[in-house]
C-alpha cells in the first residue's frame, strides 16, 4: 500500500555552470540555506554534489566531510552523497566518496551515453561500490537511467546480497540523452520491471528538463516517490528559469498533496529506506 511521498532534493548536480545558472547553490553556505528551506517545505533526502572555489564540480575529501557534518548539524535531512560525480571523475575518487560517511550514496547501475559524454559505470566498479556500502552500512540509492540497469541490479543483488538496511530503493533518472525517455510509458515499463526485484522495493523518479512534470505525475500515480531539484531542472516553465530549489520542492509538495500522498517526514523516510536515526 502506498502512503506518503518521499521527496528528494538534488540541488546542484555536476552539469550546470554557475555562470549560466546563477541561482545554483555552489558554496557550502548556499547549500545549507537551500537544505534547511527544502526540509521545511517537505524534502526528506538531499542528493549532494559539491563544487570548488571556482564553482567547478569536485570530489575533494575534506570538502565532502565538511559538507556531511554541516548538513547533519543544520538539518535532519538524510544525506545522500553522489558517487556519480561528474563524467570526468576517476573511479578511485568516486569510491572515496564513501569515506566521507554519508547516510546514503548513489550507485548508478550501468554505463550510458550522457549527452555528448559517456557516464562510465563498469560492472566491477558497481560491485565495489555496492559491497563497500554494505561493509560501511551506507544505504544505496540505485540510479536507473535505462531499463537494462534494473536487470543489472537484479544480478547484483542475486550475487552479492541486499544492501545495508535490507531495503532496496531505486531512482529512475529519465530523459537523459542516452537513457530512457521521460515519458509515462517508460515509467510504467520501469515500474513493471520492479517485479523482478525484492518485494517491497520502492522507487522515486525524476525527469530531466521538460520531462520533469510528466514524470512527477506518472510517478505519483504509479505509487512512486519524487526527486526534484536544479541538478535535473533549470527551467520552471517555458521561458522561466528556476528561481530556487525551493520553488521546485514546493511544486512537488503541491502535487504530492493533490495526490493525497503528503510528504514523508525525515523520520518516516528513514524508516522507509532503512537509514538509521540521525546521530547513529
Ligand atoms: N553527474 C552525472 C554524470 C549520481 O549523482 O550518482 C552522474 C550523476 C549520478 O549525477
Ligand atoms: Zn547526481
Amino acid at each position: 500500500m502506498t502512503t506518503g511521498t518521499l521527496i528528494t532534493v538534488a540541488p546542484t548536480g555536476a552539469e550546470s555552470a554557475k555562470a549560466e545558472v546563477p541561482a545554483l547553490p555552489v558554496t557550502l553556505d548556499e547549500l545549507l540555506l537551500t537544505a534547511k528551506e527544502c526540509e521545511a517545505l517537505g524534502a526528506a533526502v538531499i542528493h549532494v554534489h559539491i563544487r570548488d572555489d571556482e564553482a567547478k564540480p569536485t570530489l575533494d575529501q575534506g570538502r565532502l566531510r565538511e559538507t556531511v557534518a554541516a548538513l547533519r548539524e543544520s538539518t535532519d535531512l538524510i544525506v545522500q552523497l553522489s558517487s556519480g560525480g561528474a563524467v570526468t571523475d576517476p573511479e578511485a575518487d568516486r569510491l572515496a566518496v564513501l569515506d566521507a560517511g554519508p547516510d546514503m550514496a548513489s550507485c548508478t547501475m550501468g554505463t550510458l551515453n550522457f549527452g555528448d559524454d559517456v557516464f562510465l559505470n563498469r560492472w566491477e566498479f558497481i560491485v565495489d561500490l555496492h559491497t563497500r556500502m554494505q561493509e560501511r552500512r551506507i544505504v544505496p540509492e540505485y540510479e536507473i537511467f535505462d531499463l537494462g540497469h534494473l536487470t543489472a541490479l537484479q544480478r547484483l543483488l542475486g550475487k552479492y546480497g541486499l544492501p545495508a538496511g535490507g531495503h532496496v530503493h531505486v531512482d529512475f533518472v529519465m530523459g537523459v540523452p542516452g537513457g530512457m525517455p521521460g515519458t509515462t510509458s517508460a515509467l510504467v515499463a520501469a515500474h513493471q520491471a520492479l517485479r523482478d526485484l525484492p518485494e517491497g522495493t520502492t522507487f522515486s523518479a525524476t525527469g530531466i528538463g521538460r520531462s520533469t512534470i510528466p514524470v512527477m505525475l506518472a510517478s505519483l500515480s504509479a505509487g512512486g516517490h519524487l526527486r526534484v531539484g536544479m541538478e535535473d531542472t533549470v527551467t520552471y516553465a517555458k521561458g522561466r528559469p528556476v528561481e530556487s530549489n525551493m520553488q521546485l520542492v514546493a511544486r512537488a509538495v503541491g502535487f504530492a498533496q493533490l495526490a493525497q500522498r503528503p510528504p514523508l517526514t525525515t523520520a518516516e523516510a528513514r524508516g522507509l529506506l532503512g537509514v538509521p536515526a540521525a546521530g547513529r
